[in-house]
């Protein structure tokens, strides 16, 4: 019962540590020395709640070693990044160089499970990639059901955060190149998530990954634009969705200063890229989320207009509430732009971190408490509701120019 995980980011690890704590054997191939160097000695590399004690808990027994070499394994989950291009084309090439790394390794019976968000035909694509390198093995799409290989697509759905939890507890879409193909990742799955496996094609799995980000974002899409429309008509977006949300079959997402993290920016232009004419609202969606930090900015730049010293309380710098990630985070970069215009002097506050990313100490930034900010600053803009946030009080606000991007004082 080994199995080989390809890549030990964000999916990867937690995917093979939880397999590791069933009592397989895993082994972690990754290409980064410091990542190998940091699991082996029991520790993580990347910053997931409770995943520390799960990897020190299965490295101490031998179930998981991490290394740069691939070793032969009954099944190889391939979690690796599939990012974009600056022309907003998929990037397969962690794919290609990961199917190159085991191809050598692969033996008759193996099961190859790509869990990369990736465009539709990918799976595919990686089945071509590793028969070009093993031509005396069978693959799928010339043997069918008697291949010697069995490929699936398995996209994962966890929430970052939270992805103990929902690796074990979330339903499972398992797409085959076969449906042999699919049961057998389907019994690989079963060892340890709770929810339902579901078979179905590769390419409609991969489809589905797509999709489930797309409606998201088109979804948070609707809502920003809404507060734009609300903006002009001196409504108040937070009560109007309040208000909406009543309806029994309306369910309006949060607008927001823009869609950060590393998936909801990036999956939907996989559909756009392959199919430019038909996906319009997809792509609309995109323009609309990725142009609302500038709004925000100009929107700032306004009100410091109007005071002869004005200073700019940036509330919130991570990518969603209640986090410290500040990677592709629009918070982090709406307060980057406003210290570069240099027309306000701009106080940061982020009580998840302890201190501020480079990009920001580089630049003389100071990092205060919500309180000092409150009384510092004429312009309160609040970015991102974390807790710590909930009742600022309302003394100090009445003086000020409150600019409320992410509904902190309407929740
Ligand atoms: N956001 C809003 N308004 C909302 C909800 C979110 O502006 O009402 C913003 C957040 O502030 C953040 C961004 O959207 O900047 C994305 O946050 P998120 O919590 O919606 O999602 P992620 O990126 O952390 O994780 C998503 C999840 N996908 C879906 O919920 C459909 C997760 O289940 C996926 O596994 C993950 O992408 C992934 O890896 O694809």
């Amino acid at each position: 019962n080994t199995v080989s995980v390809v890549g030990l980011g964000y999916i990867g690890l937690p995917t093979a540590a939880v397999l590791a704590s069933r009592g397989l054997q895993v082994i972690g191939i990754d290409v980064s020395e410091h990542a190998i160097a940091t699991i082996n000695a029991g520790k993580i590399h990347i910053v997931e709640p409770d995943l520390d004690i799960v990897v020190r808990s299965v490295v101490s027994t031998g179930n998981l070693k991490a290394t740069l070499i691939p070793q032969a394994a009954e099944a190889f989950i391939i979690a690796v990044p599939t990012p974009f291009t600056d022309d907003h084309q998929p990037d397969l090439s962690f794919i290609k160089a990961a199917a190159e790394t085991i191809a050598p390794v692969l033996q008759p019976g193996n099961l190859v499970i790509l869990e990369s968000t990736s465009p539709v035909g990918t799976t595919e694509q990686l089945a071509g990639w590793l028969a070009h390198c093993r031509e005396d093995l069978s693959f799928p799409q010339q043997q069918g059901e008697k291949a010697d290989i069995n490929i699936a697509y398995c996209p994962e759905r966890v929430l970052p955060g939270n992805v103990l939890q929902e690796l074990v507890a979330n339903d499972r879409i398992i797409g085959g190149m076969t449906p042999r193909c699919a049961a057998r990742a389907a019994g690989l799955y079963q060892i340890f998530v709770r929810g339902e496996c579901l078979l179905t094609h590769t390419r409609t799995a991969e489809m589905a990954k797509l999709t489930e980000n797309a409606y998201r974002d088109v979804n948070i899409g609707f809502a920003n634009e809404l507060s734009i429309i609300c903006d002009r008509f001196k409504i108040n977006v937070w009560e109007l969705i309040r208000l909406s949300n009543r309806h029994p079959r309306v369910n309006i997402l949060n607008p927001g200063p823009g869609v950060g993290g590393h998936c909801i920016a990036v999956d939907p232009w996989f559909i756009v890229s392959a199919a430019p004419e038909e996906a319009r609202l997809i792509r609309m969606a995109r323009e609309v989320n990725d142009g609302k930090p500038n709004y925000v900015i100009n929107k700032a730049l306004k009100a410091a207009n109007q005071f002869k010293q004005p200073v700019i309380g940036c509330f919130g710098l991570s990518f969603k509430p209640d986090i410290d990630d500040l990677r592709e985070s629009p918070a982090l970069s709406i307060t980057l732009a406003l210290v570069d215009a240099k027309v306000a002097e701009i106080l940061v506050v982020e009580p998840n971190v302890d201190q501020l990313p480079d990009v920001l100490s580089r630049r003389d930034v100071e990092k205060v408490h919500h309180n000092e900010a409150l009384e510092r600053a004429n312009i309160i803009l609040l970015l991102v509701a974390h807790k710590e946030f909930n009742g600022l009080s309302s003394d100090f606000l009445n003086e000020k120019v409150v600019i409320d991007v992410a509904g902190v004082l309407s929740h």
